[in-house]
């Protein structure tokens, strides 16, 4: 039987969910195809491109000093971990993408290092998806994607580009590193769409 004490609720109700297919971590695992590239601030820069050639570019001192966001969010990799409840700071893609005129539905990122994946624009815009920066209160760490990494926490890790310097808007969706290898266009970890052809 259960004892129920008013007033008292135990352990809080976790409201985090684990996707199909999928089982908990508590580390931080690390996935990179290739060595973590040096990548220095002084140097880098974040461009978008849009589909007729127009260009917005920011320097590591106009991104930094763009309107902050701190999301929290769960992260599921493809190969079946998930992690919960992880914390960043970074920039919206509402706000990179404020002032850019496109009739363009998809993105090619590129990275410092040569890895890129492509991302429907709708799961870029609406409160979904950041560059972030800094990873639980510190600067991201370069095996993580530092200095700045997307983050699109609604899709499979692997659309996370780290290390990330490049959004190109295109008009015919173009597969990323992955995608080219067999992994799914658009990688919902809740439709479990890990390969081409699942859905
Ligand atoms: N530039 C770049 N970004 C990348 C990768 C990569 O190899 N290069 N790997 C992707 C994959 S497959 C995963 S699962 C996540 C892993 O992020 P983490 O190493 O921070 O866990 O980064 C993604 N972003
Ligand atoms: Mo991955």
């Amino acid at each position: 039987m259960a004892v129920l004490t008013p007033g008292f609720h135990g352990r809080p109700r976790s409201e985090h969910a684990l996707p199909p297919g999928q089982y908990e971590v508590t580390d931080f695992p690390v996935l990179s195809a290739g060595p973590t590239p040096r990548v220095l601030t002084d140097t880098w820069t974040l461009t978008v491109t849009d589909e007729t050639g127009g260009r917005r570019e920011w320097s590591w001192a106009e991104f930094t000093a763009l309107p902050q966001e701190r999301p929290t969010v769960d992260l599921h990799c493809v190969t079946r971990w998930s992690k919960f409840g992880t914390s960043w700071k970074g920039v919206s893609l509402d706000t990179l993408f404020a002032d850019v005129e496109t009739s363009a539905g998809f993105v090619l990122v590129g990275c410092d290092g040569g890895y890129t994946t492509n991302l429907p624009v709708s799961d870029l815009l609406g409160g979904k998806a950041w560059i972030v920066h800094t990873y639980e209160g510190s600067p991201l760490a370069p095996v993580h994607g530092g200095p700045a990494r997307l983050l699109v926490p609604h899709l499979y890790l692997w659309k996370s580009a780290k290390w990330v310097r490049s959004i190109q808007l295109v008009t015919q969706d173009v597969p990323g590193f992955w995608e080219q290898l067999g992994y799914h266009d658009r990688g919902d970890p809740w439709r479990e769409q890990r390969y081409q052809g699942d859905q």
